[in-house]
């Protein structure tokens, strides 16, 4: 995101490089003995098209090659992602933290038209472990999808396709920006790149870490040429739930936009020509990957499918198919393509598996398979993934690490995807920061696949609702045996008892006997939210429906876009903070005017705004020599939430401070006081939390000011003449708190 930062990573750079160096030595493993990172990544896989996973599909549709990761390693059969979307996965597996922290919430597709014009995209400035692999001497390479919207970062060398990418003659971004486009398909395409780099791209003398990341099995399902006729005389069994009637389970199972029934495209999915001619069965949309074929490609693809589609049409002209017909017609077209997709991506693990192999490079690589979530075959009548039920929740996790894991390993340890940058951060030697959310998987590989005692009792999951297949917004945890999801819309759970009711299809929630177990989740669920620092005041939240915030949020970006750099003085607030524009102005002139500050208040924030805020490009560039932080009293002022959420919130803005300017000072304010007497609630509400963020302040980048004493006479009344309605400062209120404020400042900008 920032160009900036290259300099500030520089500096730090060197810090975490010595920390690095003194734990390796204290281990005794030289450089160039710690293990090289292959991880293989790929994009909507089905644990149940894995044949190590068992599942219905393991004898039609096997992966040897897969397999072959789990036989000579281990499987995890309860790995987890945190969010069950393409780019909010990846986010969380970059930044050890669940997307709440990282702000990537979801894949940034919204209906809303305010929205329109906005770029949602991951904040690259923040630390993620390739950066911290970098730090530490691996060599860090990427090829393939990538989907966050900004470039990578951290790499030493990546080549990525744009968005979602494409199938057929794939283009590929280079690191200098420009296109190449590759004939072929892009798994071949992702293989080759992938081998080339292991041949002519490494650095000998570094370990390595490369992200090989596939487009496969991504909708449309497009197989490669050589595998169109893969299964073309069998009928693939159907799912028990491909006709789930949503019964016993939250209303909104009924509204998605995600059934094999009612929602393939008669073009981009089921692969057929021109316009629908039965609107009933098959939405209108075309096959764009068809559009990039070369004639060759087009007519092998139509000698394919062509006799098969039309044999459709005509049985439903001749009334021979009833809707179900459809549906299960509709089902075999669907999961035959994407199995021939896994056939592809099997051919080309097994490839590059030859070539660890072939090269000597197989001893000291450890090789990892996963893919951002899982997804629906069939189950429940989708396709898709999202929800926090079983088969789009779970992600495949296969990892190889020749004399470290005991060959044939199966490990029931409950971990998630925000578990894998502490896992390589340790492998590499290097410190794991303390802000990770993650908990390194070295414990359980080295025993057998067995959890340690401390391991976590549970898992937390969230999804945001963005408006693609209207999946609703919900959270949930599972503690491997139950599972507590909660929908935010209408503030209702549902609960499952995964060994009664594996495929999820009655909610106990309102079931007398399991009050106690509904109870016990409800705990959990609490707990982890706590753990993993989620709230209403730590989940960024925008506020672009009110058109003065979206214009005010937009002017910012302008400005930082043209000048981020040249600040030296960053206020970040709420309307007290943005009130130096009005009230506050001649003090403003008087005591910043000279000093090149920039007004990040906005009237009405809570910190949970804020966050989103500087998740989303408010810090682009920006680089001050301080920050001075005042926000919270509008949690307070949102039904007195309580102080340690406030706070909480707080701790994350100082947190993101300092990951992205780990060179500025950052002078944290106690929350004004408001409320004209001390007993006001309010007041005592936020006299609470500055108790805990005065604790903030417990290095030399954080500095602690409490100006509290400075607006009250002495019988600690806030008076009218200082803030005429208790909370906002007027004229007098303004000069008060830049005079109290100017000595520290005048040491901070030194
Ligand atoms: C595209 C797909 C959706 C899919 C999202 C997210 N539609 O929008 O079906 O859910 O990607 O997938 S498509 O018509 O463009 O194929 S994700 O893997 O990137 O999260
Ligand atoms: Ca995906």
């Amino acid at each position: 995101m920032a160009c900036k930062r290259e300099s500030v990573f520089a500096y730090t750079a060197t810090v975490k490089l010595f920390s690095a160096t003194l734990v390796l030595l204290a281990s005794a493993v030289s450089a160039a003995d710690r293990p090289n990172i292959l991880f293989i990544f790929s994009d909507d896989h089905a644990l149940n098209a894995i044949s190590a996973y068992g599942g219905p599909l393991k004898e039609i549709a096997p992966t040897p090659n897969l397999d072959r990761i789990a036989d000579q390693g281990a499987i995890f059969t309860r790995s987890y992602c945190s969010n069950s979307i393409c780019g909010p996965s990846r986010a969380a597996i970059l930044t050890g933290k669940h997307s709440h922290i990282n702000g990537y919430l979801d894949n940034g597709y919204f209906d809303k038209e305010y929205l329109e014009d906005v770029n949602f995209a991951f904040d690259g400035s923040q630390t993620t472990f390739p950066k911290l692999l970098r730090e530490a001497g691996y060599q860090t390479a990427l090829i393939g999808k990538w989907h966050l919207k900004t470039e990578p970062e951290g790499f030493d060398y990546w080549e990525r396709l744009p968005g979602q990418g494409s199938y057929y003659n794939p283009h590929f971004i280079q690191q200098d920006g420009s296109q190449k486009q590759y004939q072929g398909y892009v798994t071949d395409v992702v293989t080759e790149r992938t081998i080339d780099w292991l041949k002519s791209g490494r650095d000998k003398d570094k370990p390595f870490v490369l992200m090989a990341q596939h487009k496969a099995p991504h909708r449309n399902w497009s197989p490669a040429l050589r595998h169109m006729d893969l299964w073309d005389d069998v009928v693939i069994p159907e799912p028990a739930t491909l006709f789930d009637d949503y019964a016993n389970r939250h209303p909104s199972l009924k509204d998605q936009e995600m059934s094999i029934e009612d929602n393939f495209f008669y073009g981009w999915d089921m692969k057929f020509h021109g316009e629908t001619p039965y609107p009933e069965y098959f939405g209108s949309y075309p096959n764009y990957e068809y559009r990039r074929m070369t004639e060759a490609q087009k007519k092998q693809w139509d000698a394919s499918y062509e006799e098969e589609n039309q044999a459709l049409l005509a049985a439903i002209e001749a009334g021979e198919m009833t809707d179900k017909d459809v549906t299960r017609w509709k089902y075999q077209r669907y999961i035959k393509d994407y199995l021939r997709c896994i056939r592809s991506l099997d051919e080309g693990i097994g490839e590059v598996l030859d070539y660890l192999d072939e090269s000597g490079l197989a001893e000291n690589t450890i090789v990892i398979y996963s893919s951002d979530q899982g997804f629906y075959l069939g189950e429940h009548g989708w396709y898709d993934k999202r929800w926090m039920f079983e088969e789009s929740f779970a992600m495949p996790f296969l990892i190889r690490w020749p004399g470290v894991i005991e060959p044939g390993t199966r490990s029931e340890a409950l971990i998630q995807n925000i578990d894998y940058a502490p896992t390589f951060l340790e492998i590499a030697g290097a410190a794991i920061p303390e802000t990770i959310q993650g908990r390194s998987l070295l414990p359980v590989l080295k025993a057998g696949g067995k959890a340690p005692e401390d391991w976590r009792e549970g898992l937390y999951y969230f999804y945001s609702g963005e408006m693609t297949h209207r999946v609703p917004a919900h959270d949930g945890v599972t503690n491997g045996r139950y599972k507590l999801m909660h929908f935010t819309r209408d503030d209702s759970w549902n609960l499952f008892d995964l060994k009664v009711d594996p495929q999820e299809l009655n909610s106990l929630h309102d079931d007398a006997s399991y009050a106690q177990v509904l109870k016990e989740m409800k705990t959990l669920y609490h707990d982890l939210r706590d753990e993993y620092r989620m709230s209403d005041s730590t989940l960024p939240a925008h506020r672009l429906g009110q058109g003065w915030w979206k214009q005010r949020y937009q002017k910012t970006l302008g400005k930082v876009a043209a000048n981020g750099s040249d600040y030296e003085l960053v206020f970040i607030g709420d309307s007290i903070t943005q009130g130096w524009e009005g009230a506050g102005k001649e003090t403003w002139n008087e005591f910043y005017g000279d000093r090149k500050a920039l007004n990040l208040g906005y009237s009405g924030d809570r910190t949970e705004h804020v966050l989103w805020r500087l998740l989303n490009g408010e810090l682009e560039n920006v680089d001050p020599k301080a920050y001075v932080v005042m926000i919270g009293t509008n949690n307070t002022g949102h039904g007195l939430t309580p102080a340690a959420e406030t706070a909480e919130g707080i701790k994350l803005i100082v947190e993101l401070l300092k990951d992205r300017s780990p060179e500025s000072e950052i002078l944290l304010l106690s929350v004004f006081p408001r409320g004209q007497q001390p007993d006001d609630k309010m007041r005592v509400r936020n006299e609470e939390i500055n108790g805990i963020i005065e604790t903030y302040a417990y290095d030399d980048q954080v500095h602690w000011l409490d100006l509290t004493d400075t607006f009250l006479n002495e019988e600690g009344v806030l008076t009218k003449e200082v803030m005429p309605d208790a909370l906002h400062p007027k004229q007098k209120g303004y000069r008060m708190w830049a005079e109290a404020m100017e000595p520290t400042l005048v040491e901070l900008l030194k």
